[in-house]
């Protein structure tokens, strides 16, 4: 599965900003590839400079006409964009955001815009590190944003705002949709707020309804960023620009006093917590020709060992993988 890879080769053409070498990095990072060490090794000077941008919201928000839309306000400024549609629930590129693809043609022969779908499932912890990984290669290829969407789906509106610089939270008119988000949680991650499908009925209420909750969870210091409320109509760039703006300043805002730094400490705190994670799990499944966890599971099932033990056992043969020692020899399980 893993042929040979031309790393110095591919990293040097990704650098220059050629699509094929982008996409070529980014598949390695779905197939979760082993010369992604040597990838991101090489990546790493050049990266941190990409404005990450996490767009979330109910399905049907709009996610993905913003997006595009954005692209195309970020592009009238010369800026070159990224744009990364993670889908947490399949283990399939494509997919579900086939539609979202057709949508970005327009951007399609642009070579100022990368635009990639990624299926994150199949790995453990899902986007814990493939999305993080993702951005930089995108950031490395000289992106100055990366726009991140998310299908909407249950935890991920989180996790995506736990990697953006800045998180957009969208929200259209009707539907209790702002009291749904605020339920949520989701209101909180959101930097900039976007009352999207503003040529429907409603618009008006929804952003006072924003307004108002907003206000009533208001603990902020003088120097906190107020969230501001942006109404916009995706399907025609109306908006769009204040959109934009919207982000510009926040981005301002973080530069001030440490805080993008602070941010992306976190950020890189998580991705390295989850690689790590991801190499223990693996070592514990190779553990005594990956038969340990199964026998241990085995005891605990039977009775012989309660799962403490179990656990403790696990961590001394990692800790010693040739020490042999024997969770019933050991007498542990004494009953
Ligand atoms: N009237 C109106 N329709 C919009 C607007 N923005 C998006 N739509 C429509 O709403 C529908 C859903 O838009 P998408 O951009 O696919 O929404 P999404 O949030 O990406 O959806 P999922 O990816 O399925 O979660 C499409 O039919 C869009 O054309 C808008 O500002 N006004
Ligand atoms: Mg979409």
């Amino acid at each position: 599965m893993s042929r040979p890879v031309d790393v110095p080769g591919l990293v040097a053409q990704a650098r220059d900003g050629r699509p094929g070498a982008v996409a070529r990095l980014i598949s390695l990072v779905e197939d979760a590839h082993p010369a992604l060490r040597e990838v991101m090794a090489a990546l790493a000077p050049d990266t941190g400079r990409a404005a990450v941008v996490g767009l979330t919201g109910a399905p049907g928000v709009g996610k993905s006409t913003t997006t595009s839309a954005l692209v195309g306000e970020l592009r009238k400024a010369g800026r070159r964009v990224g744009v990364l549609a993670v889908d947490p629930s399949s283990p399939f590129s494509g997919g579900a955001l086939l539609g979202d693809r057709v949508r970005m043609q327009e951007h399609a022969l642009d070579d100022g815009v990368y635009i990639r779908s990624m299926a994150t499932r199949g790995h453990l912890g899902g986007l814990s590190w493939a999305t993080p990984h993702a951005l930089r290669v995108l950031d490395a290829a000289g992106c100055d944003v990366v726009l991140v969407e998310t299908v909407g789906v249950g935890q991920s509106e989180v996790d995506v705002a736990a990697l953006a610089d800045t998180t957009v939270v969208l929200l259209a008119p009707g539907m209790g949709d702002g009291i749904q988000a605020a339920k949520a949680g989701i209101l909180e991650v959101g930097d900039v707020l976007v009352v999207n499908k503003a040529d429907r009925d409603g618009a008006d209420a929804t952003v006072r309804d924003l307004r108002h909750m907003l206000g009533l969870g208001e603990r902020r210091a003088p120097g906190d960023w107020r969230p501001p409320v942006v109404r916009a109509v995706a399907t025609t760039g109306e908006g769009l620009p204040a959109v934009v703006e919207a982000l510009d300043k926040h981005r301002a805002w973080l530069a001030e006093d440490g805080r993008l730094e602070r941010r992306r400490a976190r950020r890189a705190a998580g991705e390295i917590e989850a690689i790590a994670l991801t190499a223990l799990r693996g070592r514990i499944g190779d553990l005594r020709g990956g038969r340990l966890l199964g026998d241990l599971a085995a005891e605990v099932v039977a009775g012989r060992a309660d799962p403490y033990t179990a656990a403790d056992h696990l961590l001394a043969n990692l800790a010693n993988p040739s020490g042999g020692a024997h969770l019933v020899e050991r007498g542990d399980h004494a009953r």
